[in-house]
């Protein structure tokens, strides 16, 4: 029989076992990275379709704090999560943003992302791009603002995940369409953002485009980050320079995707500005499970493209910690815990690109067999048969490096 433990003392267990795990790096070490807290991560009450809430509300001012007590220096927000949909474009708005700002202040905190909520609230049920006129100017009002909350945060990203954009029954909307009209909607705010950076003599924001392959409609019009690259080309957007995407690490998971090599694509195409981070499985809905606790190999090699290839931008905290984890946990262990395996696995990347035997590995096969009959598939694949066998030494050698197989971890019988 195990001994139950009280209610009173359950809080002093988690913390006791927390500080036990070790492996955490000081508010210090984890502020020099650009990781950011978001708002309804922090705040997320467990709510759901099937679920009940399992925690109280969490107010920004308090989200901030512990972010900074954690040592995320970053915070980003959704335009509802802090100012209620009705309160929005009123002077309650701007007392609202002058708390926020003395909050960030205070702590230490600066607001690296803001986003428009184009998803949950009843407006948004046929989409924020459908057919009636007015949903569409509210929209473009919506989002307008956002720029104007961004600036005044000092945000330096905005970030666009569509939400209801798409349908439910084929052949209501016509989808391209929807499309030229959403992009009358970013276009809107764009050009918001150049007239209020120009009259502020401050530089405009990077707008970040986030794709996700279902929910919350049956069918989504902008699925991939790839379909996002596509739409930023497409000729309807009046300032492509401007925008960019901000890839989810599970978006990409979820439809099938290797992320990397989504991640990859959008690199090469200079789009990769945001960058939403977490886990879960393929083929599954948006689960949303903190960086690292479902994949961590897969994330390793995610880490060393994105160092290998010098990204810049911010690491956005996307999860949302689970409907088991208490109101105590959520900045006691979620929030913590996700900023040090992604810092782990950040220095782990970092030592497998250096690795001796990787980097030898990797020039061998680089180099290859040296000159045979360039006319002859045989002769090239005889010579070069017994490089290939390094593959597989390589993908050896990285799960050595990350499960510290390589520092003497062995197992004997
Ligand atoms: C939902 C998205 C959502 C966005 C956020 C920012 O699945 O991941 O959390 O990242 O709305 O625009
Ligand atoms: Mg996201
Ligand atoms: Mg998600």
């Amino acid at each position: 029989m195990t001994e139950p433990v009280s209610q009173k003392d359950q809080q002093a267990l988690v913390g006791r076992l927390m500080a036990a795990c070790g492996g955490s790096y000081s508010p210090g070490t984890r502020r020099k990275f650009f990781i950011s807290g978001p708002q309804w991560a922090a705040s997320y009450q467990g709510q759901a379709l099937f679920h009940a809430p399992t925690r109280s509300p969490v107010q920004p001012a308090e989200v901030i704090e512990r972010l900074a007590e954690i040592g995320i220096g970053w915070w980003s927000t959704h335009d509802t999560d802090i100012v209620p949909t009705d309160q929005l474009m009123t002077g309650r708005q701007d007392e609202i943003l002058d708390g926020i700002g003395i909050a960030l202040k205070r702590n230490g905190v600066k607001c690296s992302m803001v986003t428009g909520e184009t998803f949950y609230d009843p407006v948004w049920a046929g989409s924020p791009a459908g057919e009636q006129p007015e949903v569409r100017a509210y929209a473009k009002r919506r989002l307008q603002n956002v720029v104007e909350m961004g600036h005044k945060l000092g945000a330096q990203f905005i970030v666009y995940w569509p939400g209801t954009l798409g349908y439910q029954f084929q052949g209501v909307v016509d989808e391209a369409r929807m499309l030229e009209r959403y992009a009358e909607e970013i276009n809107a705010a764009c050009e918001k953002d150049l007239a209020v950076s120009r009259a502020a003599a401050t530089s405009p924001m990077r707008h970040c485009l986030e794709a996700k392959p279902f929910e919350p409609q049956a069918e989504l019009l902008l699925p991939t980050t790839d379909a996002m690259l596509t739409f930023i080309n497409s000729g309807l957007l009046a300032h492509p320079e401007m925008v960019g995407v901000n890839p989810e690490y599970l978006h990409e998971l979820m439809w099938g995707s290797a992320p990397r090599a989504a991640l990859a694509r959008a690199l090469l195409a200079g789009k990769l500005w945001h960058f939403d981070v977490n886990d879960g499985y393929r083929l599954k809905h948006d689960v949303d499970i903190a960086v690292g606790l479902v994949n961590p190999l897969d994330w390793l090699n995610v880490l060393m493209l994105l160092r290998a290839h010098d990204y810049h931008g911010p690491f956005n905290l996307d999860f949302k910690p689970p409907r088991t984890t208490s109101n105590y946990g959520v900045f006691r262990v979620s929030f913590p815990s996700a900023v040090d395996r992604f810092i782990t696995l950040w220095e782990i990347a970092g030592e497998a690109i250096s690795d001796p035997i990787i980097t030898e590995a990797t020039k061998a096969l680089e180099g290859g067999a040296g000159s045979v009959d360039p006319t002859d598939a045989n002769v090239i694949f005889e010579a070069n048969k017994e490089l290939w066998t390094l593959h597989e030494l390589i993908a050896h050698r990285l799960v050595q490096i990350l499960l510290g197989l390589h520092r003497g971890r062995t197992f004997s019988g």
